[in-house]
């Protein structure tokens, strides 16, 4: 492999912690779109990676039926690709909603050319991670209807210019990541026609999104004159197994010429315990606190914030003064939902936030199905304070 890509200022940048409003606005929607953040040399390096990637798996007829490579463990593939693992500019999103113990357990390269023919409509409108669905959720006559874990959320790198509808964008429904089911049509007409509320991804190479796995949504066909290539990279916490198979070799170029965070991103182990330093301890069984992310953070004072994943054990900052002045669960109380009365039902995002404490309004554009969300945004609009929205919230959960 010919090593070209060269590290560069960007990543400076990755430190910079995201705002409260960007924050709120993943959390209530699942996704983010950000133009225009990567660099344009770094595009054109992974514009030539995915040329070089697709050229060489053409020639050995390793494309399926519509001419697409779908490349699993791509970052392996490409030392550019491994080095946008920590790019600056998207990675500070994704440390500051899942925290330092992370890795990349599934990352692949997508490149789509036109594709013609005329096929039976397929649905394919998903959330990732597989059994992580199932095994993971909570038995709802039980618990109620509680959001499964989002445990991993992913980065996708536009390569190419899919501005325009029908170049086989990514379509997504906003706000739909907490929700457990999705309506799934058997009818053709209904399948072909795709679900209310979807939304194309349309953005210009240098663009990305970061989308919480949860969020429902599905491939589209290409039916452009453009091809579309698409960098995926999943992180997940280092608890959690890989999906795609990518030895580390470290005897390789590749291996040398990562720093210790992208390491870490590939799926390095630290210290002498390396099964256990996967969830986040070292050698004494205290949090290990030379895993290269955590180290970066904690030097950068980036350890103290609010937010769990963030936490650092021996830090005070804002987080413990908020946990502090958390109310106490009462005996057998629990948090109460909407029901799953339509093909998608609310979103929860307006409720779990005025529980977790500062006011978050619900944005208009998440899609509302349930009376009660719709009650509650009908407050806002009227005017009603979010402290006063809170507080009538609060009573309804009791
Ligand atoms: O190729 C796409 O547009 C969607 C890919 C996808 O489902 C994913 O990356 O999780
Ligand atoms: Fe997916």
């Amino acid at each position: 492999m010919t090593i070209t890509s060269q590290p560069d200022t960007a990543q400076d940048a990755g430190f910079t912690p995201i705002t409260d409003a960007e924050r709120r606005e993943f959390h209530e929607r699942g996704y983010l779109h950000l133009p225009g953040v990567v660099s344009e040399e770094r595009v054109a390096e992974l514009q030539a990676e995915a040329d070089r990637l697709y050229a060489e798996h053409q020639s050995v007829g390793h494309l399926d039926k519509t001419g697409s490579l779908h490349l699993l463990g791509a970052v392996s593939h490409s030392l550019a690709f491994a080095r946008m693992l920590d790019y600056g500019p998207t990675f500070r999103y994704i440390w500051g909603l899942a925290g330092w113990n992370i890795y990349s357990q599934h990352n692949h390269l997508d490149v789509n050319p036109p594709y013609e023919e005329d096929e039976t409509p397929r649905w394919e409108w998903h959330q990732d991670g597989w059994r992580q669905n199932s095994d993971a959720e909570y038995y709802a006559p039980f618990y109620g209807d509680i959001p499964r874990p989002m445990l991993s959320l992913k980065v996708a790198i536009v390569l190419s210019d899919i501005s325009e509808p029908g170049r086989g964008q990514t379509l997504c429904i906003p706000g739909s990541h907490l929700n457990n089911s999705m309506y799934r049509p058997t009818d053709p007409e209904e399948i072909a026609k795709g679900p209310e509320g979807a939304v194309p991804w349309l953005a210009k190479p240098g663009d990305a999104f970061i989308f919480d796995r949860r969020l429902w949504h599905s491939r589209s066909r290409n039916r452009s004159q453009f091809t579309r290539r698409m960098l995926f990279m999943s992180y997940t916490y280092r608890w959690i197994r890989p999906v795609d198979d990518m030895p580390i070799d470290r005897e390789s170029a590749w291996f040398a010429a990562l720093t210790p965070v992208q390491r870490q991103l590939v799926g390095e182990a630290f210290g002498k315990l390396k099964v256990q330093n996967m969830w986040g301890v070292g050698d004494g069984g205290w949090v290990d606190d030379t895993i290269p992310l955590r180290a970066e953070l904690k030097e950068r004072g980036l350890l103290a914030g609010r937010f769990p994943c963030l936490r650092c054990r021996d830090t005070r900052g804002p987080g413990s003064a908020d946990r502090a002045s958390r109310p106490p669960l009462r005996c057998g109380q629990s948090r109460r939902f909407c029901s799953p009365d339509t093909h998608f039902p609310a979103t929860k995002a307006g409720l779990l936030m005025g529980s977790a404490g500062p006011s978050w309004p619900t944005i208009p554009e998440v899609a509302h199905s349930c009376s009660g969300t719709r009650s509650i945004t009908w407050l806002l609009s009227s005017g009603i304070s979010a402290g006063a929205l809170r507080r009538w919230i609060a009573l309804l959960l009791l």
